[in-house]
């Protein structure tokens, strides 16, 4: 099996991963395939059932107004479905934070703008329109300024992608830490994004050849500057200023901000202010003190920039128990799965804590670099199980179990977890994360 094969690439090479995963052979499963197909349990209501029997009060009076709120809201009843924070991952005052996604609520594949996970190192810029301009300079025969309208004059894109803050997971390298999905796994996100390739506007701007990397900054208190390499630039890169239909939220970068598919989260620069061609890598703060990944040997990775094959079940897990489900009914085990390198071709589920595994049925829409749906039908037998799920893509990647992740990368990385996830499953119903070494 291949497993952390780029952490061990990386290991054994200083400088930065190849930018092309050469395709390899699907990994070879050694078991037959379960085919899942149950028949749907009725959900019966008792005869006596008032819901069912009486007039609802809203029934029977005006509700609100049709345009009480011009801009749409959650039903009242959905309060709880939000964002939320933690002392342990901020500055505390919060202008340097992250806000969790919560995934264990998020159904399909697309996060609502107002869910969408928000980590920012210097609380979130409101960026007049007007004003926003992105310059394009440095090692480039046409340097330019563009407006917001100008970018939007472009021909534009729509792909559905996934961000992923590196540091999603982190505190779980040294145990159990979060008894929660949405702060286990809630620093992630999936949108559909509008915007511009990069290759489209850097025709126009010629790069010299001398150009290897851009640097990228926002215009944020932080002045978040990351350099990349400019063949992702050129591969699938994009200036973005919608999503979901919609114009960025402030939270995401308003107006514009670099959306790099697949790669860590913080490359992907929101309140973007200008790309500069350079020759070398600008080694700043983000790629230095932070987001490098001490291993046992005492030597950093830096420039560890996809984010690798990942998933996790989001039902049942702790914040949505089984507690409600009686013995012998069938229930619909739910997950995600992503990859950062390519496709997801298959999940894996486990009842037993990796020792055993039977395939997944993938759901709905199956893209690169996107979080992708798992489904298993599965009649509980009310005894405790381990659940846990083992994503592959189409780069040949599968997820490590946590003894070989920790066996190459020692527990002081911090970042690019991708260890299997296992939810202890109690008789009652109760669902608390464990770790299956
Ligand atoms: N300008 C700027 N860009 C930024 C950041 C920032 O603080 N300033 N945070 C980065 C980090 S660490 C991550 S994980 C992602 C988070 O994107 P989101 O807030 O839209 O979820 O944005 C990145 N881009
Ligand atoms: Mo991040």
């Amino acid at each position: 099996m291949k497993l952390t094969k780029d952490k061990e690439q990386h290991l054994s090479n200083k400088t930065n991963m190849p930018l092309n995963n050469s395709r390899r052979d699907f990994f070879k499963k050694g078991f037959a395939l379960s085919a899942s197909v149950v028949a749907a349990s009725a959900i019966a209501a008792s005869a006596d059932d008032e819901a069912i029997l009486k007039e609802p009060k809203w029934g029977s009076k005006l509700g609100w107004p049709t345009n009480k709120y011009p801009y749409g809201v959650p039903s009242p009843y959905e309060h709880n479905v939000v964002r939320r924070t933690t002392p342990l991952l901020s500055s505390g005052d919060y202008y340097a934070a992250v806000a969790m996604c919560p995934i264990q609520d998020i159904k399909g594949i697309i996060v609502p703008n107002g869910l969408f996970f928000n980590r920012s190192h210097g609380g979130t810029a409101i960026v007049d329109p007007n004003k926003y301009r992105l310059l394009i300079h440095g090692l480039v025969e046409n340097p330019i300024v563009l407006t917001l309208d100008q970018i939007k004059r472009y021909p534009s894109e729509t792909r559905i992608h996934f961000i992923e803050c590196p540091a999603n997971g982190s505190p779980e390298w040294r145990g159990p830490q979060f008894n929660s999905l949405q702060f286990l796994k809630g620093m992630m996100s999936c949108a559909e994004w509008t915007g511009v390739k990069l290759s489209t506007i850097l025709k126009e701007v010629g790069i010299k050849p001398k150009a290897k990397w851009v640097i990228a900054e926002g215009s944020d208190d932080s002045h978040m500057a990351r350099t990349l390499p400019v063949e992702k630039l050129l591969d699938d890169a994009m200036i973005v200023y919608a999503q979901n239909g919609e114009a960025l939220r402030p939270d995401q970068g308003y107006p514009v901000r670099l959306l790099v598919p697949g790669w860590e989260g913080n490359l992907n620069v929101k309140w973007l202010r200008r790309l500069e061609f350079v020759d070398k890598p600008a080694h700043a703060k983000e790629e230095t003190a932070k987001y490098t990944m001490l291993t046992p040997s005492g030597k950093a990775i830096q420039y560890f920039w996809p984010m690798e094959v990942n998933s996790v079940i989001t039902s049942p897990c702790p914040d949505k128990p089984w507690t409600d489900l009686k013995k012998g009914e069938w229930v619909e085990i739910e997950g995600l799965a992503w990859s950062g390198q390519g496709t997801i071709t298959h999940v894996d589920i486990s009842f037993d804590g990796g020792r055993n595994w039977k395939e997944a049925k993938l759901k709905g829409l199956v893209l690169p670099k996107c979080w992708t749906r798992f489904s298993f039908m599965y009649k509980w037998n009310g005894k405790p199980i381990l659940l846990s799920s083992r994503a592959t893509d189409d780069s040949g990647n599968t997820q490590p179990t946590i003894d070989q992740e920790v066996k190459v990368m020692g527990v002081m990385p911090i970042y690019h977890r991708n260890a299997i996830v296992t939810w202890e499953v109690k008789s009652n119903g109760e669902v608390n994360n464990v770790q299956i070494r």
